[in-house]
């Protein structure tokens, strides 16, 4: 299986991230795909090969263009303002105030365009988030020329991003943007699946209407686990796209063979939808070690993960996302694409 990667990735370098009351050093940091990188040249899984650059066309197909020219210039206004630090929000639209104006202070603008508040900001991160979504097209044009299945290395990550809005370290909707070229491409229906440990509530809300691309997610129940607000079992899709939403949310401790079970159902309903490609958002935070998430899995469970996925025998590509246990990063996602190409049976 081809990779595409950039070391451009490393653009996206914040140093703070609010948690537990306090600005720590990221958990999506630049090593992480090192660290992938490296598994792959180790494993000999095939070619890395360079992203080329793409229109904007595809990322304007699943973003709002305010929020992308927001985010293209939010560095800088940041700056201009005199701030110190790097940009954090810290006000909403909320509940008691559902302002649908846009402030024109860069402060307001946060949080308008933002959905959580552990995100910061920093130089370069736009950047890295344009490489990133040029990264994901990349690969999705690998199975457009024949290629069975290709791995997007994408950093930052896209799941969480939706039309609109930053936050859960994600910026521009890698494997939404991917499905959109799939789609264009030809494929008549394409089904993204889901695994990272959090619900990717920017994707589901980018395909929430539609009934061409289906969105499956296995996740922590929102009700204890990041983004809280999205990704409960009674979302099935709105107008024509009721019915082509699935979402799997499962509890704290979920080992393996549990979480294999909601694999299986999530893989039923994709052949009975008659995908014609999958796009496997890949987190590896399932993993027992993650220092954000609650699943067990074992580092051996993402080769049967890989296999699993597999057995339904479409053309796959799978899109990083999450993974936060940063020594095994690499073996937990280079396992899942070696069991996919080493089926059982
Ligand atoms: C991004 B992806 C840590 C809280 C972290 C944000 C999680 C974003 C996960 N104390 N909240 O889905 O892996
Ligand atoms: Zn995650």
């Amino acid at each position: 299986m081809k990779t595409v990667y950039s070391p451009e990735h490393t653009l996206r370098n914040a140093k703070t991230e609010l948690t537990g009351g306090q600005l720590v050093t990221p958990f999506e940091c630049p090593q992480r795909a090192n660290y992938v990188l490296d598994a792959i040249k180790l494993a000999q899984l095939g070619d890395v090969v360079m992203p080329t650059q793409w229109s904007r066309h595809w990322v304007d197909s699943v973003h709002d263009k305010n929020y992308l020219t927001f985010l293209d210039t939010v560095w800088q206004r940041w700056v201009n303002a005199g701030n110190q630090g790097e940009a954090i929000p810290n006000v909403w639209p909320s509940r008691s105030m559902p302002s649908q104006r846009i402030p024109r202070h860069i402060e307001g603008q946060l949080g308008y365009y933002s959905l959580a508040g552990e995100t910061s900001i920093s130089e370069g991160t736009a950047e890295a988030a344009w490489v990133s979504a040029n990264v994901a097209l990349s690969a999705a044009e690998l199975l457009n020329h024949g290629e069975h299945s290709a791995f997007a290395l994408c950093r930052p990550p896209g799941h969480h991003a939706s039309n609109d809005q930053f936050g859960g370290y994600c910026f521009i909707n890698n494997a939404a943007i991917a499905a959109q070229k799939l789609r264009y491409d030809g494929a008549h229906r394409v089904a993204i699946l889901d695994v990272d440990f959090h619900h990717g509530n920017g994707t589901q809300d980018i395909f929430y209407r539609r009934d061409d691309v289906l969105f499956c997610s296995i996740h922590g129940d929102p009700m204890v686990a990041f983004p809280y607000f999205l990704g409960f079992a009674d979302e099935i899709g709105e107008g024509p796209g009721k019915g082509f939403n699935l979402n799997i949310p499962l509890p704290r401790g979920t080992s393996y063979s549990i979480w294999r079970a909601a694999l299986c159902r999530a893989i039923t309903k994709i052949l009975s939808y008659g995908a014609d490609a999958v796009v496997v958002s890949l987190g590896v935070d399932t993993y027992e070690k993650d220092p954000i998430s609650f699943f067990k899995l074992k580092s051996n469970d993402f080769i049967n993960m890989g296999q699993t996925i597999a057995e339904m025998g479409l053309p796959t590509l799978f899109v990083m996302e999450g993974g936060y246990a940063v020594e095994e990063i690499g073996t937990n996602t280079v396992n899942v694409l070696k069991g996919f190409e080493n089926p059982t049976g």
